[in-house]
């Protein structure tokens, strides 16, 4: 008989569990729980269903493309951009217990209600991840975060601004060959695949654990003569030693690869992007609690992701997140050049 390798996940195969059930049977280990999360999560997968459609369809609907305007960040909206947000505030909007949506395409977050009116959660979110690559057929995501919107002063803004070691749920909805929803309520991370013929997200893999190692990098290379110059001496390390490089360029895709087969996925600071490119608030802090969950790293520097406290909901952050002994590696040269500035 084969033995089981630890490091892989646990593939279910006897019981047909759906992301709701799921949810549910996790919540009645919650004795105190009021079902608020599950309404919101069942909102999340209903979002994630429907833009899953919307990309099969945009060839055929002929919504593929510039939308023609620019988003907060000043760049170039897709049209899928603008619906993939619209289908999530349609299907978040009406859910009693949020206070806040908070997306990459708005400027502002949308308040929908305080603490004293049952707004219990902030849900922010990144609606179509990589949308540049839509037009190619490539895989792009959804990514989320949800917090507890613990302030309860009268009329006061949800607390919408926290580092992401407090959120109470992350994940991503990969439109890749498969539709695959990837969770984390802070206990493991757990794989979901769309089931089309059924319409609904069944349950395929729980308590994922990402490779201790792997010789495998992931970064947009072509911009290291503007790393600063650890990453550039990570790269050639990496080099040296035989690694193999997998980029795609949209996030979702590259960090499902790399939590599912190990390496290190990178986005350093660049020329243009001196601070990093990827937000804090709906990219880099989602996707680290679920690579942390798995029992991965995620740094900025030489700090954890989730210990950094946002100021701004558009913040943006160098990323380094993978597997434990590959995200060391970058960690090494990173701390090195700090100690001798
Ligand atoms: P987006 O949120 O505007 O789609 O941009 C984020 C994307 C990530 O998915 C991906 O990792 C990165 O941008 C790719 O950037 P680059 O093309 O500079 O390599
Ligand atoms: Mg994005």
């Amino acid at each position: 008989m084969m033995e089981s390798n630890p490091l892989q996940p646990r593939f279910t195969s006897d019981n047909l569990t759906t992301l709701q059930s799921h949810i549910l049977a996790e919540e009645q280990l919650h004795p105190d729980a009021t079902g608020d999360f599950s309404w919101i999560m069942s909102a999340v997968a209903l979002a994630g269903k429907t833009i899953a459609n919307k990309v099969r369809r945009a060839r055929i609907e002929d919504v593929l493309g510039d939308h023609g305007d620019v988003n907060p960040h000043g760049e170039r909206q897709q049209k899928l951009d603008v619906i993939a947000n619209e289908i999530i505030m349609r299907c978040l909007g009406d859910r009693a217990n949020i206070a806040v949506l908070a997306s990459e395409e708005g400027e502002q977050p949308i308040v929908l209600r305080n603490r004293e009116e049952g707004g219990r959660y902030c849900v922010m979110f990144d609606p179509l991840d990589g949308s540049s690559n839509l037009d190619v057929c490539v895989g792009v995501g959804t990514i989320f975060s949800i917090l507890r919107n613990e302030r309860r002063k009268p009329r006061e803004m949800p607390h919408y601004l926290q580092p992401g070691y407090r959120q109470v749920a992350a994940g991503y909805i990969l439109y890749g060959s498969s539709v695959v929803f990837v969770v984390t309520t802070g206990t493991g991370v757990d794989m979901f695949v769309l089931d089309q013929s059924i319409g609904a997200f069944v349950l395929v893999a729980t308590k994922i654990r990402i490779p201790a190692a792997r010789a495998i990098y992931s970064v947009n290379e072509a911009y290291s003569d503007h790393f600063p110059p650890a990453y550039r001496e990570y790269l050639a390390f990496a080099h040296a030693e035989g690694y193999s490089s997998r980029y795609i360029g949209s996030m979702v895709a590259d960090v499902h690869r790399t939590l599912l087969t190990g390496g290190v996925f990178l986005y350093p600071p660049t020329k243009t992007h001196r601070g990093g490119k990827l937000r804090l608030v709906y990219e880099a802090n989602p996707m680290a609690m679920i690579i942390e969950q798995a029992g991965g790293r995620a740094i900025a520097g030489a700090a954890r992701i989730l210990d950094l406290a946002p100021t701004d909901l558009h913040e943006r952050t160098s990323v380094v997140m993978g597997s434990p002994e590959e995200v060391a590696h970058v960690e090494r040269f990173i701390c090195r050049e700090q100690s001798t500035v």
